[in-house]
């Protein structure tokens, strides 16, 4: 068995029982599926996941990919090369596609419990198959010209990449100075160096796409002075499909990093060597809203990321704790002579092994619960009409995924999941150091968590005057304030109350510093020490809102009197993630109020020399 397990049961019963995707199957644009087809999806991609996918996770962090300086290229190892073309070959990715690009396309709910399995086994995998992804963007906003070398770029399986940091510009992606030329025939030359660019050279396609932010000579300052262009490694006869001369961009270096090493992280530099020729996207100057497009969905596939590889961190923590013998039973722990226990008896594992499953098992739910949105947006477009609802608790949710997810991820994997292993989690025998290394990029790629929790709070709630915040709200205060799961979930419910009313607590002052900073603008400086904060207790109370709404379910099951065995044991265990998330995480909210509402401006008028 290798590295990655699949938890297969608790994604279908997210999507059948919980979300009850089947019920979108069948009609509208999903009309190809039903819930048999939808299974046997998951299953088959669970298979390929544990099994070929998986296979190179290690050796190709032991064996990273080689960056030859003098032409640029890349060697990929050849383990991992089998793992991409064993995914690439299934040709799931058509999934997401629509019909015009042979696709199938599927709900998201769907494609993103299709993705947590590939992600969790070897998530590079993933990164390097997105050319597709992002061929069918280009084809969206593209001109008729970009239409056609999107199609081709599908069909031979060409490999794709987002470009928009430069050295003095990460976070602030408006600060980039890479600049673009406008040539008589129209096409562009873009200059300048870019860096961290993910998947911008390797060995296993012919043809690397970049879609890359630059400024046009002239255009004004910040993001909504770039523009976006379609940059490929190898120019493109569209008539014939032909790869023509190589292009004026080459991969100047290749980052030596901490994790997720056979991902390749490159400084990109445009125009050095020869003319880097691009083509301006959709003929239309709109490059950071177009970006945006990329930026959605990656940042969904990065909180994806992060809560599959603690879903599969706890998993192999619960394997081992289940045959770790080490020490006699509490109750007995001054009896020298009492039987030795593995070590889920002790307390300690257990509160540890069951805060790794709430959040693994709630944070899944709640990427789900995202992607049916995102579901409800699709099935609209196709309607000819617009969920202006759906869109934005969408973008609400966004952030929370990513941010949130990413964090309690990452802190969880190190704190949890390895301590569970003790200090045989420390050595490489065992995949939970790797899943740490490879996991931290998560808070800091697509926008740190700072940046998430900005977003969170000024434009998702500030700027939506609290709509779609009203909206998720309301839900959690109908399900607190129903007899869900009777006298089972009483108490329960009324942590979820309280804990709403805490979140609320935090985002009333911060709302109220927001309007005060037109007077004083430091007050700005509160809400900014604060949005951390709010993104990981607003995560934490959707998380225990999700939980419960699993228990109400597992509570009607166990109550209808036909399940046993396995069935039985996870909803029993859905029922004790609920209580004790309620009763151990929620209430740790209301000291996250009492630090809000007590901030002040001290750290913010500390001289930077007492730091
Ligand atoms: C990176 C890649 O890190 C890591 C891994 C890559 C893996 C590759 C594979 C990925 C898979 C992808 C799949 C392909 C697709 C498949 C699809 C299949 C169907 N939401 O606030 P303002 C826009 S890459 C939407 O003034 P500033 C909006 O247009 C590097 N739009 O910003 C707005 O205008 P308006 C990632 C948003 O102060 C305009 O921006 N780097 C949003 O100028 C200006 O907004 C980062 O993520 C949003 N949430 O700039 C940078 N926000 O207001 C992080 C903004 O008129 N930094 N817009 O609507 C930030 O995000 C900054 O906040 C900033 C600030 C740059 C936006
Ligand atoms: P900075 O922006 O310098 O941030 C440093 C610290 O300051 C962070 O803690 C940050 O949260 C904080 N900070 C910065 N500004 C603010 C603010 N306004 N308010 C509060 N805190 C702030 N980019 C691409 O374009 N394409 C890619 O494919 C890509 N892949 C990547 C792969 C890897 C492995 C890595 C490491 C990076 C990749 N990136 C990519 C770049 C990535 O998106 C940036 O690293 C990220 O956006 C942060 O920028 P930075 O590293 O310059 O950090």
């Amino acid at each position: 068995m290798g590295h990655y397990k699949s938890n297969l049961r608790d994604l279908e019963f997210n999507l059948f029982e919980v979300f009850r995707r089947q019920d979108l199957l069948g009609s509208g644009p999903y009309e190809d599926f039903d819930e048999d087809t939808a299974r046997s999806v998951l299953d088959e991609v669970a298979r390929l996941a544990e099994g070929p996918i998986a296979e190179s996770f290690e050796d190709a962090d032991r064996h990273p990919p080689v960056f030859d300086p003098a032409t640029g290229a890349v060697a990929m190892p050849d383990g991992f090369k089998k793992s991409f073309k064993a995914w690439m070959d299934a040709e799931w990715y058509r999934l997401d596609l629509v019909p015009e690009l042979g696709g199938s396309r599927a709900p998201r709910s769907l494609i993103w419990a299709v993705a947590e399995q590939v992600l969790g086994a070897n998530p590079a995998v993933y990164m390097f198959a997105s050319g597709p992804g992002f061929a069918q963007i280009l084809w969206h906003i593209g001109t008729p010209e970009q239409k056609r070398f999107a199609e081709l770029a599908l069909e031979r399986q060409w490999g794709a990449t987002m470009v928009l940091t430069e050295p003095d510009a990460g976070s602030d992606v408006g600060a980039g100075r890479a600049k673009a030329v406008q040539q008589p025939d129209g096409t562009w030359h873009i200059e300048g160096v870019k860096r961290f660019i993910t998947s911008a050279e390797h060995d296993m396609a012919e043809n690397i796409f970049h879609l890359v932010l630059a400024r046009p000579e002239g255009a004004g300052p910040g993001t909504k002075g770039l523009s976006m262009f379609l940059v490929p490694k190898y120019l493109v006869d569209l008539e014939s499909g032909e790869l023509g001369g190589r292009n004026g961009v080459y991969v100047t270096n290749v980052e030596k990093k901490m994790g997720l090493k056979v991902s390749t992280t490159c400084e990109l530099t445009f125009g050095e060597k020869q003319p880097a020729v691009g083509y301006l996207v959709g003929d239309v100057h709109e490059g950071i809203k177009q970006m945006f497009l990329v930026i959605e969905y990656a940042r969904m596939m990065v909180g994806t990321k992060a809560i599959a590889t603690l879903s599969t961190g706890y998993l192999n923590a619960l394997e081992y704790a289940k045959e770790r013998v080490q020490g006699a039973d509490m109750t007995q722990m001054t009896d020298k002579t009492a039987p030795r226990v593995t070590i889920t008896h002790h307390p300690d594992v257990r509160r540890s092994l069951m805060t790794q499953k709430a959040y693994a098992e709630g944070m899944r739910a709640l990427v789900l619960l995202t992607s049916s949105y995102q579901d409800a947006v699709q099935i609209a477009e196709h309607e000819g009409r617009k969920d202006e609802t759906a869109e934005k608790v969408n973008d609400l949710l966004l952030p929370i995924v990513k941010g949130f997810g990413s964090e309690r991820a990452y802190a969880l994997l190190g704190a949890e999941s390895l301590q569970t292993l003790g200090g045989s989690g420390f050595l490489q025998d065992y995949p939970v150091e790797q899943y740490i290394r490879d996991s931290k990029i998560d808070t800091l790629y697509e926008g740190t968590t700072a940046i998430q929790g900005q977003d969170l709070f000024f434009r998702k709630i500030l700027r939506d005057n609290g709509e779609a915040l009203k909206v998720l709200a309301g839900e959690i205060r109908a399900f607190a304030g129903s007899d869900a799961g009777n006298g089972r979930l009483k108490n329960e419910r009324a942590l979820l109350g309280r804990a709403l009313d805490d979140v609320q607590g935090i985002i009333d002052p911060m709302v109220g510093w927001a309007l005060g900073s037109m007077e004083n603008p430091k007050e700005l400086y509160k809400v900014g020490l604060n949005t951390s904060r709010l993104l990981l207790a607003l995560g934490d109370l959707i998380v225990g809102w999700l939980l419960c709404r699993q228990a109400e379910i597992a509570l009607t099951a166990l109550g209808g009197g036909d399940v046993s065995g396995p069935d039985e044991a996870f909803y029993t265990g859905k029922v004790a993630a609920a209580q004790f998330f309620c009763r151990t995480v929620l209430p740790r909210l209301a000291s996250e109020r009492a630090i809000a509402e007590a901030t002040d401006l001290d750290v913010m008028e500390l001289p930077e020399a007492a730091f």
